[in-house]
């Protein structure tokens, strides 16, 4: 072979090489709670789906406990492009994504049926399209769940058990303006201080949904869980929207497929933890009051919901609330 043609061969050879080696990117992606929990599986499904839609051209690193930041460094993180992925609740999104907190009014959402008709429907997809001035490609919804109230001062049956609690409550003005509406004191924290906090006492206690407090093995530092069910916490994939517009245009649809299948995933772990987690932690020694009068704490949040009534506008709310 004369040795132009083999210089020629070589090089195309090393090119293609080149080509196949840089073709290999690798991602990061984060959660705030253990990897044995629905946020584990949300973004260990994603990473699997993502590498498997791109014939592994796209890997994603995953990071749990918050180990690159809590939920609103995380955002933050993505928002900059330090970091391309996360999976957070909407705790703190109304700090980036302001039209999202309508979502975290207490009881909107009948169950997690209608939680998920809502956000899989037109009124949470065109949710999803606001976070992309913000510098966010929202990939799709996921769930965190139905948030309860769990303490160490006493069993919290009525809503007035709830005044004069020092409960930790997530970055979130919608929240705290609610939990006020109970007389509760809130103290927003980011989640990664909140197991110390309720060992230390800083606190009195906290609200998650059923498979954060398991996750986070809670039952070692709080006596008592109610049944509240007061408020329903979407979780949501985020990606830097500057990365993901520089997606060729069949990896932008596998990342956006991955996402669909990582969000069922984390909502099916979500239904597999609510089967066990009551009767798991009533075994690890929580003293757990499930007869819960939702009528009872939604009645004492009468003022409040004016508020938001005029904050949100009614027939929004209502267009959520009717929602079949
Ligand atoms: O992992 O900060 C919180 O309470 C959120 O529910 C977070 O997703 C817990």
């Amino acid at each position: 072979m004369r040795f132009s043609t083999l210089a020629l061969a070589i090089s195309a050879l090393s090119a293609s090489f080149v080509q196949t080696a840089s073709a290999q990117t690798t991602m990061r992606i984060s959660v705030s709670t253990a990897q044995n929990s629905h946020q584990g599986v949300a973004i260990d499904t994603l990473a699997k789906e993502v590498e498997k839609r791109t014939n592994g051209r796209y890997k994603i690193q995953t990071f749990y406990s918050g180990s690159l930041g809590a939920e609103r460094e995380a955002t933050e993180a993505v928002q900059l492009g330090t970091q391309d992925l996360t999976w957070t609740s909407t705790g703190p999104i109304p700090n980036f994504v302001p039209e999202t907190k309508i979502f975290d009014v207490p009881f909107l959402f009948r169950d997690y049926a209608h939680a998920r008709a809502v956000l899989d429907g037109p009124i949470g997809q065109d949710m999803l399209k606001k976070f992309e001035p913000k510098g966010f490609k929202a990939l799709a919804w996921g769930e965190n769940g139905f948030r309860h109230m769990t303490n160490n001062k006493r069993p919290v049956v009525n809503p007035e058990d709830l005044r004069g609690l020092k409960l930790r409550t997530m970055e979130n003005p919608v929240h705290i303006q609610a939990y006020k509406g109970f007389g509760i004191i809130p103290t927003p924290m980011a989640f990664t201080e909140v197991f110390t906090a309720m060992q230390q006492g800083t606190v009195d206690g906290q609200e998650n949904p059923l498979s954060v407090i398991v996750a986070n093995k809670f039952e070692q530092v709080q006596k008592h869980l109610s049944l509240t069910g007061h408020v329903y916490s979407p979780g949501v994939f985020l990606m830097n929207k500057g990365v993901f517009d520089k997606l060729a245009p069949a990896d932008q649809q596998a990342f956006l497929e991955a996402a669909k299948v990582a969000a069922k995933a984390n909502r099916d772990r979500v239904d597999a933890d609510e089967k066990v987690a009551v009767a798991d932690l009533r075994g690890k020694g929580m003293q757990v009051v499930d007869k819960i009068d939702k009528s009872k704490y939604q009645t004492t949040l009468t003022p409040v919901f004016a508020e938001f009534e005029k904050q949100f506008g009614k027939a929004n709310l209502d267009k959520i609330r009717d929602f079949k």
